[in-house]
C-alpha cells in the first residue's frame, strides 16, 4: 500500500527540527495562510494574530496594495545594485525624507543592519564633526535595550541569553539604567568629550514593553542638544504608527538627530531598514565608506513607499490609538478579575500583560491556551506576553481578543 505522508503540523515541526537551526522555540503552530488580522494554521484553524511578526505587519498580513506593488515591480526591475542608479530610489528617499523632515536616507535590509549603520554614522560624525580623538568614539546605550542580533550590537545588550559565548565583544559602549534622566546627565556629565551619542528605543520592545517615563525621552534629546551628542532613535519596532503616533517620540515632539526605522517599513513582504539624518550628519559617509548589495533594491523600495501610504491613507496610527486605549481597558478589566496578570503596559497597540506566574499558570501555558482559544502571541522573558496586533484590527476584533484573552486566563 503506498504510504502518504499527511501534512499536518507535526510533519512541518518535524521538518524544521531535523533540518533546521534551534536557533528558536515556536509555539507549536504550524501557520499556512495569513490574510489582515487572521492567520491559519495547516489543520485550517483560524487565529487573530497578536505577535505581526514582531510589529513588521503593522498593515495586516498580504494587504492588498502592497502585494499588488510586490508583483508590478517584481515584473519589472528588482534588483540593480547602487553600482548604478535606478527609478524607484530617489522617489523613495524623497516621499520618506519629506514625510519625516529629514535630509537625506541611507537604505538598508534589516533593522539590525540599520542600527549597525547608525552606530557607524554616529561615530564618523563624531571624529569629523565633534573632534572625539580617533578610537575613542563612545556611544550610551540602555540596560535592557534589544537593537539586533550581530556581534556588535549584542556587545552592548544586557541581556546574556544574546550576549554570552559570543566574545570578544566591540567596545566603544557604555551602558546606563533605560528611563533613569540623571543617569544619562551624569554620563555627559563626566564624559561628554567623547560622546558621539545616545541609542535609545522610544519603548522597550524585547524587554517587555517598557513604556519610559513621560518626559524621559524629550529631556533625554535636551541633554544630548546640551553636550552636542546625537540623539538615536531605534523606531524599528515602535515606528510606522504602532504606538498610536507615526512615530513614538511624535508622544514628545522630538525629532531625533539619527532615525532608524524597519521591521513594517517593508509591508509584511521583504526586509526593508532605513537611516534618516541632516546632510551634517549623512555626508559623513562618503562613497565606498557603507553599503549593501540589496539596500535600495527598487523592489524594496517601491513596496515601502506603499507600506507607508497604506498607514497614513488608512489612518492606522490613529486606528493603533484608539484600538490600544480600548484594549488596555479591556485588558485591566480582566485584570479585576483575576490575579493572574500583575501589569497591563503599553502605548497604541504595542502592549503587554505581566503574569504572576506564582497564580499557578505559566506566560507559555497561557500563550498556548491563547493558541488553543484563537489568538497568537508569545511571551518575551519568561513572564512577559507581549500582545501586538496588525493596526489594522477594528472594535469587534479587539473584543474577540479579550474574550479569548479571558477564557484563557480568568477561570
Ligand atoms: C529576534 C521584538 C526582539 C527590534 C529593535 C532592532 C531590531 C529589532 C527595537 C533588529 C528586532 C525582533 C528580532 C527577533 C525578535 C524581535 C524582537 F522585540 F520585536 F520582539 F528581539 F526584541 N531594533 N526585533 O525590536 O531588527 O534585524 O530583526 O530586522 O531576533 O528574535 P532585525
Amino acid at each position: 500500500m503506498l504510504m502518504t505522508t499527511k501534512l499536518d503540523s507535526s510533519y512541518f515541526i518535524d521538518l524544521e527540527e531535523k533540518y533546521g537551526a534551534h536557533n528558536y522555540h515556536p509555539l507549536p503552530v504550524v501557520l499556512a495562510k495569513a490574510k489582515d488580522v487572521y492567520v491559519w494554521d495547516v489543520e485550517g484553524k483560524k487565529y487573530l494574530d497578536f505577535l505581526s511578526a514582531y510589529s513588521a505587519v503593522n498593515q495586516g498580513h498580504c494587504h492588498p496594495e502592497i502585494i499588488q506593488t510586490l508583483i508590478e515591480q517584481a515584473q519589472t526591475l528588482t534588483l540593480t545594485s547602487r553600482a548604478f542608479y535606478n527609478n524607484v530610489l530617489g522617489e523613495y528617499e524623497k516621499f520618506l525624507t519629506t514625510l519625516l523632515g529629514y535630509d537625506k536616507l541611507l537604505p538598508m535590509n534589516t533593522g539590525a543592519e540599520a542600527v549597525e549603520t547608525a552606530i557607524k554614522l554616529a561615530r564618523k560624525w563624531g571624529y569629523m564633526k565633534k573632534n572625539i580623538p580617533e578610537n575613542k568614539a563612545i556611544i550610551i546605550v540602555c540596560e535592557g535595550n534589544f537593537h539586533g542580533r550581530t556581534t556588535t550590537i549584542i556587545s552592548f545588550s544586557s541581556d546574556p541569553t544574546a550576549r554570552n559565548g559570543f566574545a570578544p565583544y566591540t567596545p566603544g559602549f557604555l551602558s546606563i539604567p533605560y528611563n533613569n534622566i540623571s543617569a544619562l546627565e551624569n554620563i555627559l556629565k563626566e564624559q561628554h568629550t567623547n560622546i558621539a551619542g545616545f541609542l535609545v528605543e522610544p519603548i522597550q520592545g524585547e524587554a517587555g514593553v517598557v513604556v519610559p517615563d513621560e518626559g524621559y525621552l524629550r529631556s533625554a534629546y535636551e541633554l544630548c542638544k546640551k553636550y552636542n551628542v546625537l540623539f538615536i532613535a531605534d523606531e524599528i519596532q515602535t515606528g510606522l504608527g504602532r504606538t498610536g503616533k507615526l512615530l513614538a517620540c511624535d508622544y514628545e515632539d522630538i525629532k531625533p538627530d539619527v532615525l532608524i526605522l524597519g521591521k513594517a517599513l517593508g509591508g509584511g513582504v521583504m526586509p526593508v531598514s532605513a537611516v534618516l539624518a541632516s546632510d551634517e550628519v549623512m555626508l559623513c559617509i562618503q562613497p565606498g565608506e557603507h553599503g549593501s548589495t540589496f539596500g535600495g533594491n527598487p523592489l524594496a523600495c517601491k513596496i515601502a513607499i506603499t507600506s507607508v501610504n497604506v498607514i497614513l491613507n488608512q489612518h492606522l496610527s490613529e486606528n493603533a490609538y484608539k484600538m490600544g486605549e480600548r484594549f488596555r481597558k479591556g485588558l485591566q478589566d480582566i485584570q479585576k478579575k483575576t490575579k493572574r496578570i500583575s501589569i497591563v503596559r503599553g502605548k497604541g497597540l504595542l502592549n503587554a500583560i505581566v503574569i504572576n506566574e506564582q497564580e499557578g499558570k505559566k506566560a507559555w501555558d497561557i500563550c498556548m491556551d491563547f493558541a488553543k482559544n484563537g489568538l497568537l502571541a508569545k511571551p518575551t522573558h519568561g513572564n512577559i506576553i507581549r500582545l501586538a496586533p496588525p493596526l489594522t484590527i477594528t472594535e469587534n476584533q479587539i473584543d474577540e481578543a479579550l474574550d479569548i484573552i479571558e477564557k484563557s486566563i480568568v477561570f
